[in-house]
């Protein structure tokens, strides 16, 4: 398999979830200003969504957005045990927690991505991601990962998507619990791993 990834974008969640699930994986760096990947190709002939992450099957099909890759990878490995069975509840609160981190958390920073904006139009668009961030704070109190004592691939996402709060120098000092997470995820050793292959800072 290979994955399509810009480092530090949301392609880090499936690095994190294949380096957690021993997964053995291709890379390919994309330029999403130019659309072409480190090996020469045009991305968009890869993914016509023109976005990362993609994940080339070894079929040679390409499957697109971040929860359904990380689905596949973690069915990929099931001894891995980053998904709860097929069919539990528990399997559904994975995929509540990966819709509120597409949608509610990912999706919240999309506006701040988009280059210069008024500086009310930035305002708002923190303080939407505050409140889902306090929300977050309040479900980690006494539990290490997102479903409890278990790390599943919902922590490799809502992790990725964490990690941008530095870059856009959003303040979490209300929320402890979730700075409490971030530094357990950071110190997990296959995170690690992740992030010093994009080259990224493993600092908590
Ligand atoms: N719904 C998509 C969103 C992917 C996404 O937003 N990717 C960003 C990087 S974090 C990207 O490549 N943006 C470039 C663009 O949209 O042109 C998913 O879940 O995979």
């Amino acid at each position: 398999m290979k994955l399509y990834y810009t480092p530090g974008a949301c392609s880090l969640a499936p690095r994190i979830i294949a380096c957690e699930a021993g997964l053995e994986i291709e890379y390919d760096k994309v330029d999403l200003k130019t659309q072409t990947t480190a090996s020469g190709r045009d991305f968009i002939r890869i993914n016509p969504k023109g976005y990362v992450p993609a994940l080339a099957l070894r079929s040679g099909e390409i499957l697109a957005e971040v929860p359904v890759i990380l689905e596949y990878m973690a069915d990929q490995a099931p001894s891995a045990q980053l998904l709860p069975r097929l069919g539990s509840l528990e399997r559904y609160r994975v995929k509540e927690w990966l819709d509120f981190t597409g949608t509610e958390l990912h999706k919240g920073f999309d506006p701040l991505w988009n280059g210069p904006m008024p500086n009310k139009a930035r305002q708002l668009a923190v303080s939407q991601l505050q409140r889902r961030f306090e929300y977050l704070d309040r479900c980690l109190t006494g539990q290490p990962y997102l479903m409890g004592e278990r790390f599943t691939v919902a922590d490799a996402y809502c992790f990725t998507v964490l990690s941008w709060t530095r870059f856009h120098r959003i303040d979490l000092s209300a929320c402890a619990m979730v700075l409490d997470y971030m530094k357990r995820m950071s110190e997990r050793p296959m995170v690690k791993r992740a992030l010093q292959a994009e080259g990224l800072p493993i600092a908590a």
